[in-house]
């Protein structure tokens, strides 16, 4: 990534990176394309950005002419998850478990064909979930890792009744490295020039009623307990369900904010979600950006401080802050 590109560029990055609509990414992708200084050194980059903004009209003309369906699946709530993993491994099934909706289930692999996003609930917030066909060397669909790359967190699943189920994650695994795709244990910060996406993964091992279940469940763990967070759950009992469900708003590194009105009580029924790390302005600026722009403090509410500490833009948010904005 070279140097020398104008903060105008890394606005219009950022804005490609929150970019919710195919339309949102094409405008942002013009942005930064008209924000690269033009000369020599940035031809391949001015290059790439061509073909991204033609990508990008294909697919919404694409998304036009068949009605109703795209391979992309729109973000909803606070944060997506991609449920990816071999043929037959309980994706589905471990779908319809943590957002408690009927999700196809097959004892067959293969069945499911098309993205499917269903919400999760945890708490107070709602996470989207998407299940989608096998990850697998014998047959993949050739827009499952798109999808992949787009998510905020992947779980890997693994079906712990297979006693082969080291050489099916090795071969799930092998076939995202080809796409590209590298999971690892804690996302980094995101760059758009890269050709490898790093994606945050949280290995989950399912069907742990099974018999046998736990044996395989332990041989998983000494193996790939140092490069994921992992965990074990029954998606036919239920077993863990609720500890993923939280394991996974935890893995997903974000953090909920209520918002208070001066002089008025706290919404504490919408939070705002922010990444991890999000300051008092990062907040200002989902609430409203003119908020961000006149922003002079921020009464605060949470832990670790007095009830309404006053507190300066650059203050770090913390999970279940409540903040007043004061412009
Ligand atoms: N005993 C048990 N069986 C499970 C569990 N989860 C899934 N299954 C069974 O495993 C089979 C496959 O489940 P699916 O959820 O359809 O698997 P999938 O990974 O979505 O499969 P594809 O979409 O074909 O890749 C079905 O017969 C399920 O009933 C579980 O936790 N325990
Ligand atoms: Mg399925």
């Amino acid at each position: 990534m070279p140097a020398n590109l104008s903060p105008e560029y890394y606005r219009a990055e950022e804005e490609y990176r929150k970019a919710a609509t195919p339309h949102q990414r094409l405008d942002a992708l013009k942005k930064m394309l008209s924000a690269i200084p033009k000369h020599k050194g940035t031809e391949k980059m001015q290059a790439d950005l061509k073909k991204r903004i033609a990508a990008q009209r294909e697919e919404i003309q694409h998304s036009g002419r068949k009605k109703g369906f795209s391979y992309r699946v729109e973000k909803e709530g606070g944060g997506q998850v991609v449920l990816a993993g071999g043929p037959n491994s309980g994706k589905s099934q471990l779908a319809a478990g943590l957002s408690c909706t009927p999700v196809e289930v097959a004892p067959y692999p293969y069945s499911t064909r098309m993205p499917h996003p269903v919400m999760m609930t945890y708490e107070d917030i709602q996470i989207q979930l998407v299940d989608v066909p096998p990850v697998c060397s014998e047959h993949m669909e050739y827009w499952v890792p798109t999808i992949i790359r787009s998510a905020d967190l992947v779980v890997l699943v693994a079906d712990l009744s297979a006693d082969d189920v080291l050489e099916k994650l090795e071969d799930c695994i092998q076939v995202l490295t080809d796409a590209k795709i590298d999971l690892v244990a804690y996302k980094p910060k995101e760059d758009f020039w890269a050709s490898v996406a790093k994606k945050c993964t949280r290995l989950v091992g399912t069907k742990l009623d099974v018999a046998g279940a736990r044996d395989n469940w332990e041989v998983v763990r000494e193996l790939y307990v140092k490069k994921f967070s992992m965990s074990a759950v029954s998606a036919q009992t239920g077993e863990a369900i609720d500890r993923l469900r939280e394991e996974i708003f935890l893995t997903l590194n974000i953090i909920r904010v209520y918002s208070k009105p001066p002089g008025k009580d706290a919404d504490m029924h919408q939070p705002f979600v922010l990444g991890r790390g999000s300051t008092v302005f990062d907040f200002a600026n989902t609430v409203h950006r003119d908020f961000a722009e006149r922003l002079k403090f921020a009464r605060l509410w949470g832990h670790g401080k007095f009830e309404g500490q006053r507190v300066n833009r650059d203050y770090v948010l913390k999970d279940k802050d409540v903040v007043e904005l004061h412009l």
